[in-house]
């Protein structure tokens, strides 16, 4: 059996799929083109969803393909949401440095940080008014293994959390009330802080408008961390400037990298980072324990622990 890594992936990585696996034949393709010239005969397929090449999925021997991203949109093409070829992803490694990145996001607005990181440039000594998270409100929207993890380190922070999840049978630590989809206005209108961690669906795609902007408070931060497409970015841009809500704090969006023309870039209520919440130097080694515990699964027949759910979309 051959799988092919179409990555950047260093030795030391590949060589822990191989020593893991001695009977597969592990390829590495850092370009299209190798990729390309290397795919006829594999079975599995790892690779980003922003490097992701369609064609790809034409090659007569692959069954599966992994991505090494939690969010697998834009993978849902025809051999995969038929089935054909299975679809896993990286959900359960992202936690940990995608919610220490909102807490920075959150400490960097109730501290003023981003504000004064701008007035020490310009040699300027003054006093912002500051808040504490301590008591505020965080709403986490979507409380899959990244938003249960946001939930958590909010409430370390004596943060009261409401979660909203499309089915919240569950109780999960740290969060003091989960809600379902009916109950987001109310998340909206209580949040100091709402942070968007769901994967994007055409349920999700938009789920974030003027509407919904209008529900939030005048002082409340909207933190993405999902995808762009999940905010109207637009209204979001009226909103900033017309300061319906109080700022927003971005790691993602509608396009990306961002236009240099987008106009997010000048709104001072606008804390910008370029989609690298889930970046961390322990990236690629959970990663790749991760496709290998997927992978030993696969071989013995048995359920693979991140297969995606090609009609459910996550
Ligand atoms: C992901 C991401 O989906 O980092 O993994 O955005």
């Amino acid at each position: 059996m051959e799988v092919l890594f179409n990555t950047k992936i260093s030795d030391e990585h590949l060589e822990r799929v191989r020593a893991g696996f001695p009977d597969l034949t592990v390829h590495r393709a850092e370009s299209i083109d190798e990729a390309e010239a290397l795919i006829a005969n594999c079975e599995v397929l790892v690779t980003w969803w922003s490097n992701f090449v369609p064609d790809l999925l034409q090659a007569p021997k692959l069954k599966w393909v992994h991505s090494l991203a939690a969010g697998v949109d834009g993978f849902f093409l025809p051999p995969i949401k038929s089935g054909e070829v299975l679809l896993t992803n990286s959900s359960g490694i992202h936690g940990l440095p995608m919610a220490e990145h909102v807490m920075a996001i959150m400490l960097a607005f109730s501290r003023g940080i981003f504000r004064y990181a701008r007035q020490q440039k310009e040699r300027r000594w003054e006093r912002l008014r500051l808040s504490e998270l301590n008591g505020k409100t965080l709403g986490v929207i979507g409380m899959g293994s990244i938003g249960q993890e946001i939930a958590q380190h909010g409430a370390a922070f004596g943060m009261r959390v409401l979660g909203v999840k499309r089915n919240p049978g569950q109780q999960y630590p740290g969060v003091d009330r989960m809600v379902s989809m009916e109950g987001l206005d109310m998340v909206l209108k209580e949040s100091d802080y709402v942070v968007l961690s769901v994967p994007l669906t055409p349920e999700t795609d938009k789920m974030i408008g003027r509407r919904e902007l209008e529900l939030m408070k005048p002082d409340s931060i909207l933190i993405n961390v999902a995808r762009g497409e999940v905010i109207d970015e637009a209204a979001l841009i009226e909103a900033l400037r017309e300061n319906i809500i109080g700022g927003a704090g971005l790691d993602v969006f509608e396009t990306e990298p961002l236009p240099e023309s987008s106009p997010l870039w000048e709104l001072e209520n606008c804390l910008i980072t370029p989609h690298c919440a889930a970046l961390s130097p322990q990236y690629m080694a959970r990663a790749v324990d991760l496709f290998c515990r997927n992978l030993e699964a696969y071989r013995n027949g048995q359920p693979m622990p991140n297969l995606v759910d090609p009609v459910r979309g996550y």
